[in-house]
């Protein structure tokens, strides 16, 4: 093979055959189209592409005959293939002695139309021109044993329905689509050929092995082109290789709008800028194709090619090839068939002579054809001359090793021995079980047909070199198990070898988003917050436990770290700074006025009872250390009520001063009765009254559902922030409204009061007092609802602090100020004569 390769060098330009080219060289017609046809024991059918070019089919409006237009050598060399097999059968002494082998061959035309006809025929029953319709095939001698061919896949598809139906075997030496390989609808159908699914294997091999990842895919419109291309596309995802364009290029070239689509083909191979073609198809469209480029002047790319159209005599023929490129490609791994091209030059001899064609006649009439004409007519008119360059570059292994197959399953089954064969009857279809099972030797090569009916001898990468002007087929590496690339023997004929990379490396933490329909060109997207990428599921982010975070494009989640307010942060420094500096303020006001207990002036607010307000003040600002440091349920609670109960206490207080001076203001008549429950001994009563009914409201809070910790996954980044939750906001509603209500009660007594003369006004105090603690409470509502931090904690404290001043500096403040600043105005006269001499004066 190496040899053939190597020295294979085409110096005549070859052109396709036609009638007149024919008539003009050979001055006699031989008697060529006489040899395909010969009787025997054992007939064996042959169907091989003689013509090509089927006569406008459209036109065909009764059934009749198909005429081809041109002659296909290559055809005509597989046929003799089959006939040197046979004679070389017939002749051998360890194969088949004493049987003789008959043959049958017919021309397909490369269309399934004609192909039919000679299928037909074969079909017959032996010695008839009619197929029997019987229940049991079983003993239904038809005219061949076995059938060779037809080459293409379409036809095979067509024809391999008829013959396994009587399961006789047929061997195909060309036909690839991997659609044959299954035995279910093809049960008796071979070939000596690797199915497509390797070839197209080799190719993304090729492909990954360069590092081409950014290509183009065209197949012919066949079943050829498009199974293959159907079987490459399926391949390269796996290998991450980007197919930019993929296209179908027509095989009717007489079809006018034919030029059309292949001048778009090439103009969007243009358009993607791919480096890499990989072209699936038979020689004529793949021929039509280069040209269209060659003449557009497309840019020279990397051709990937086939046995289909690598070894045609395209890169002879075609003017200023070269200019397309680099090309290589995959051909499958056959070797010469020994004696060949010898019988070959002695038959063409022999056809000239009178004797031998005379012979040759009878021996072909002897057959009865069921009225089908010569396979061949064109074949008369050519000399060996015209078809020598195809005669050293045509692989007829395949077909060889077809015949040889049939003839090793017909040898096992009649059970020949080296003396001879017995006389037997063999139906086709007892070849099948020697066919499926033995392995066969041609030539001291071992062939078996594997369990999808087909031979894996490999493949041969080649590359069109044009070294010293000369053109070669230079073998580069071969593909049987893997792929074995010389490198150094490449010489890549494309300026540009840079290959243009759609794909990108995504980062670590990134999803591939799929850009447009061309499946592997994507843009890299980073995992968004709380999502990573994983490698399970590649498309999509995965989104992190409940529990866990992770970063903008991450690759894993990240346990979340607890956030409350920590006693050592700077604002929890600050923040006690300032209760301490409240508490000392509230209680040296405290111990104030219990020094002065018995002047005017706290008599007048209050007396005893301030003491019990101020230490509440001092307990509600000691309370706020409970919002720092990491909350529990026990100390949400505790928080809730801590405040609800010392505001109370408080307020309790301011409720009874209040009650006293509406009394005395606005219901002077009434003052004598109700005066003394709400001033000395017994408005202590009210207080507890007061506090009393806050501790039954707590308790229903308590009942109904306290405040508990809850974990906040959603407001913080990277961490947890625990807070408190409210549950019950009934309870909640009914614990502090209840103080919001003794306020608004405290409120509307005191704001309307004036104070007569130059007296003091208590009821301005408290007024300003409970007008603080709307407006706290109204700031404290707004900042609390929309913070979702630990500021939480802080706007809490803070309130506390603001209410404890508020209440310090408007009711309590000015009250020290005049004990210690303003002793003159500490009298009687000052705080109480207003309320006396009214009482007084109303009571007279
Ligand atoms: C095919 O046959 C039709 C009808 O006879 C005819 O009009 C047409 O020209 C033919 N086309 C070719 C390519 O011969
Ligand atoms: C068959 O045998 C004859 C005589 O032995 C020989 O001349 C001829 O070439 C052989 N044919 C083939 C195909 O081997
Ligand atoms: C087919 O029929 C012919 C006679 O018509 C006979 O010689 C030949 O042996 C038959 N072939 C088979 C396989 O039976
Ligand atoms: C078909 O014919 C063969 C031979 O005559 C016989 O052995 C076989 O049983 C028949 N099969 C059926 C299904 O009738
Ligand atoms: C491609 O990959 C898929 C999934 O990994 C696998 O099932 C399939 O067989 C592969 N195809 C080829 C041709 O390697
Ligand atoms: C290919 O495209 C380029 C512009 O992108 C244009 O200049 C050139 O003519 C095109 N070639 C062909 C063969 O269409
Ligand atoms: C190519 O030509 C050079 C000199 O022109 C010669 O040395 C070399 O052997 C030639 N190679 C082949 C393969 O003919
Ligand atoms: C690869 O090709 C070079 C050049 O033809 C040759 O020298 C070398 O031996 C080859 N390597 C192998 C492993 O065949
Ligand atoms: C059908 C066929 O070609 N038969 C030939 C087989 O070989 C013998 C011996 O060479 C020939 O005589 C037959 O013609």
């Amino acid at each position: 093979m190496k040899h053939f390769l190597q020295n294979r060098q085409i110096m005549l330009p070859y052109l396709l055959l036609g009638l007149s080219f024919g008539y003009a060289v050979a001055l006699k017609p031989t008697c060529l189209s006489s040899q395909f046809r010969r009787p025997g024991d054992y007939i064996i059918g042959g169907l091989f592409p003689f013509g090509t070019d089927t006569i406008n089919l459209t036109a065909r409006s009764e059934p009749t005959l198909v005429v081809c237009e041109r002659l296909f050598v290559d055809g005509l060399i597989w046929a003799l293939g089959m006939k040197f097999a046979i004679d070389q059968i017939n002749n051998s002494t360890s194969l088949l002695p004493g049987v003789k082998l008959g043959y049958d061959i017919y021309d397909t035309c490369f269309e399934p139309l004609a192909a039919l006809q000679p299928s037909l025929l074969f079909l017959t029953r032996n010695g008839t021109t009619g197929i029997g319709v019987v229940c049991n095939y079983t003993n239904y001698q038809p005219r061949v044993t076995a059938v060779i061919g037809p080459h293409k896949s379409d036809l095979c598809l067509v024809t391999a329905k008829l013959f396994s139906f009587f399961l006789i075997p047929q061997v195909s030496y060309g036909a690839s689509s991997e659609k044959l390989s299954n035995k279910e609808l093809y049960p008796s159908f071979y070939r000596t050929v690797p199915s497509d699914k390797k070839l197209v294997e080799a190719v993304v091999l090729l492909l990954n092995k360069f590092g081409w990842n950014w290509i183009a895919t065209i197949g012919s419109d066949d079943e050829y082109g498009r199974g293959a291309q159907e079987l490459f596309l399926r391949n390269v995802g796996n290998y991450s290789i980007c197919v930019a364009y993929e296209g179908l290029i027509p095989t009717d070239l007489t079809d006018p709008k034919a030029k059309i689509k292949l001048k778009e083909t090439v103009e969007l191979i243009n358009k993607t800028k791919v480096n890499i073609i990989v072209l699936f198809a038979f020689t004529q469209p793949a021929r039509a194709l280069l040209e269209q480029s060659i003449s557009m002047g497309l840019s020279k790319k990397v051709w990937i090619g086939t046995e289909a159209w690598l070894l045609s005599d395209i890169a002879s023929s075609t003017s200023n090839i070269q200019s397309i490129g680099t090309v290589l490609g995959f051909i499958m791994k056959a070797s010469p068939v020994p004696g060949f091209q010898e019988y070959v030059a002695d038959l063409f001899t022999s056809v000239q002579q009178d004797e031998f064609c005379q012979e040759s006649r009878v021996e072909y009439n002897r057959m009865a054809s069921g009225g089908l004409g010569t396979a061949c007519n064109q074949c008369n008119h050519i000399s060996l001359h015209d078809i020598s360059p195809i005669l050293s570059r045509s692989q007829i292994q395949p077909v060889h090793v077809a015949v040889h197959s049939v003839a090793h399953a017909l040898h096992r089954a009649l059970g020949c021995t080296h003396q001879g064969c017995p006389k037997a009857t063999i139906r086709s279809w007892q070849l099948l079980h020697f066919m499926n099972t033995f392995t066969f030797t041609v030539n001291g090569q071992s062939f078996r047909f594997d369990e999808s009916h087909g031979t894996n001898t490999g493949y041969k990468l080649i590359l069109w070199d044009w070294k010293n002007g000369t053109f070669t087929y230079l073998p580069v590496g071969d593909y049987e198990e893997s792929l074995y690339i010389n490198k150094s023997q490449i010489h890549f004929h494309t300026a540009d070898k840079k290959v243009k990379r759609c794909f990108r490396e995504c980062k670590p933490g990134q999803i591939r988003q799929i850009k447009g329909f061309h499946l592997c060109c994507y843009d890299c997207r980073d995992c968004p917050e709380n999502t990573f990428y994983s490698s399970k599921d590649s498309s999509t982010c995965t989104p992190c436990l409940e529990h866990q975070w992770s970063p903008v494009r991450s690759t894993r989640c990240y346990d979340r770290s607890e956030r409350y307010l920590f006693w050592n942060e700077p604002l929890t420094v600050a923040l006690l700074t300032l209760t301490s500096i409240t508490l000392c303020l509230t209680c040296l006001t405290a111990v104030l006025f219990f020094k002065n207990l018995e002047t005017p002036v706290v008599q007048a607010s209050g007396g005893d009872r301030n003491l019990l307000a101020l230490s509440a003040l001092a307990l509600l600002c000691l309370s706020s250390c409970l919002y720092i440091g990491k909350p529990s349920d026990r100390l949400c609670m505790t928080q809730q009520v801590v405040y609800a109960l010392c505001l109370n206490a408080c307020f309790s207080t301011f409720l009874a001063k209040s009650l006293e001076i509406t009394l005395l203001t606005e219901f002077p008549r009434w003052a004598p009765t109700f005066l003394p429950w709400v001033t000395q001994r017994r408005a202590w009563l009210v207080v507890a009254l007061c506090l009393l009914t806050e501790c039954l409201l707590c308790f229903s809070y308590l009942h109904l559902g306290p405040d508990g910790l809850r974990s906040d996954y959603k407001s913080l980044r990277s961490e947890v922030l625990l807070v408190c939750d409210t549950r019950s906001w009934l309870a909640f509603a009914l614990m502090h409204g209840y103080n919001s209500c003794l306020a608004i009660v405290c409120f509307l007594c005191t704001f309307m009061v004036d104070a007569p003369g130059k007296k003091y006004n208590v009821a301005r105090g408290i007024t300003f007092a409970f007008l603080i603690y709307f407006i706290i409470w109204i700031f404290f509502v707004a900042i609390f609802a929309t913070l979702k931090t630990v500021l939480r904690a802080v706007t809490q404290i803070s309130t506390i602090l603001m209410l404890t001043l508020g209440i310090l500096g408007t009711y309590y403040i000015p009250k020290c100020y005049i004990i210690l600043l303003k002793p003159d105005l500490n009298t009687v006269n000052y705080f109480q004569n207003s309320i006396k001499e009214e009482t007084e004066g109303d009571s007279q």
